[in-house]
């Protein structure tokens, strides 16, 4: 199914022509000072790669101006405690995963018509059984600029790239073991989540968690991207997609835990590979939560982008090393996408999170 990236366009990207997009109604009036950390004392059990996240009640979303339209309006919400992994699924943890199971990605098995034609509008004719190859999408930069409006300019789809060819068949991960593992699909990751004994995190536990105890701020870490020049994340430096720089350190994914951790604790929350969760991406989600648009009939379709009207999409948070002054912005805790849920490609991965064994905090 996954080769329907090859024949509608997906969001990998959002084009820099909506950013800063204005909602037409009056923002939700947001209470700066609603941000509460649970005092709740965490489970007493500990758990190996992962850090508790108390839970609490933040702001989501974001009103500022710059910002894109689906992150808009920020909406006061609560969140029940948790447990997260620290850093992003790597490539190690992942293979261990298959070696116990013998489970194979959707990247590594033959698209099927019949479930591809579903996600493309009605009379697509089917392409030629030589395109039916297993593969994924693999960020391949042109050599000069190019404009920033088609993505088919950067994102390729190369048959036999899939978690262990990052890159195509001709590559592999020697060496990028402790690198967050790529390729992965909606289902993938649930597989893996499901063996870990963990499962996917919300959108909203994965934005509070990555806000990390801080009400408002642009990043992570405060409201500058390099405060003192430092690096906090692994994203794109220079002219998007064809310049490269990687004055962080890094011109493709790095080693998980490369920069330091947010106040919880938790590692690449921010850059680095962008991280599925377990939402159905929805454009009006939080004018929805606000009110100001009205509920998604899920009976009809559990998704809404209006970008990308016949896709299946879950939210991917937190951006990537493929995110750019210039192009994508989205190395923002608010920042968010729709990724088909049937897709892979080399910028995205996930992390899990997991249940208390009991809770220890009731929120709604
Ligand atoms: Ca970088
Ligand atoms: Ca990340």
């Amino acid at each position: 199914m996954k080769l329907s990236n090859r024949f509608i366009i997906f969001s990998i990207g959002i084009s820099p022509l909506i950013y800063g997009c204005q909602e037409k109604k009056e923002a939700q009036k947001i209470d700066e000072d609603k941000m509460v950390v649970s005092e709740s004392p965490a489970p007493s059990e500990k758990i190996e790669g992962m850090v508790w996240i108390p839970g609490g009640e933040f702001v989501m979303g974001t009103n500022e101006t710059e910002a894109y339209a689906a992150e808009k309006p920020a909406v006061n919400l609560k969140v029940d405690g948790y447990w997260m992994d620290t850093h992003e699924v790597t490539n190690a943890e992942f293979q261990k995963f298959v070696e116990e199971t013998g489970y194979i990605t959707v990247a590594e098995r033959k698209p099927e018509w019949e479930d591809l034609k579903k996600q493309l509008p009605p009379g697509t004719p089917k392409p030629d059984e030589s395109v039916l190859v297993a593969g994924s999408m693999v960020f391949s930069p042109p050599p000069y600029k190019v404009p920033l409006q088609d993505i088919s300019l950067w994102w390729v789809w190369v048959n036999g790239a899939n978690w262990k060819h990052p890159e195509g068949p001709d590559s592999d991960i020697e060496g990028r073991e402790n690198h967050p593992v790529v390729h992965i699909s909606y289902e993938d990751a649930e597989a893996y989540a499901k063996w870990a004994g963990k499962r996917l995190p919300s959108e909203i536990e994965w934005e509070f968690a990555a806000r990390g105890g801080m009400n408002g701020k642009r990043f992570a870490w405060g409201d500058e991207l390099t405060p003192n020049g430092q690096y906090l994340a692994n994203t794109f430096q220079g002219n998007f997609p064809n310049e490269n720089l990687g004055n962080d350190g890094f011109v493709g994914t790095s080693p998980v835990k490369s920069y330091a951790p947010n106040t919880f604790g938790l590692y690449d929350m921010i850059g680095n590979v962008w991280e599925l969760t377990g939402d159905w991406y929805d454009a009006l989600k939080y004018a929805r939560l606000a009110g100001q648009a009205p509920k998604l009939d899920k009976d009809m379709n559990p998704c809404y982008n209006p970008d990308n009207p016949f896709a299946m999409e879950r939210v991917i948070k937190g951006g990537s090393y493929l995110c750019a002054e210039n192009y994508c912005i989205n190395y923002r805790p608010s920042a968010r996408q729709g990724q088909a849920f049937d897709s892979g490609t080399s910028n995205v991965g996930f992390r899990c999170v997991k249940d208390p064994e009991q809770k220890t905090l009731s929120m709604n």
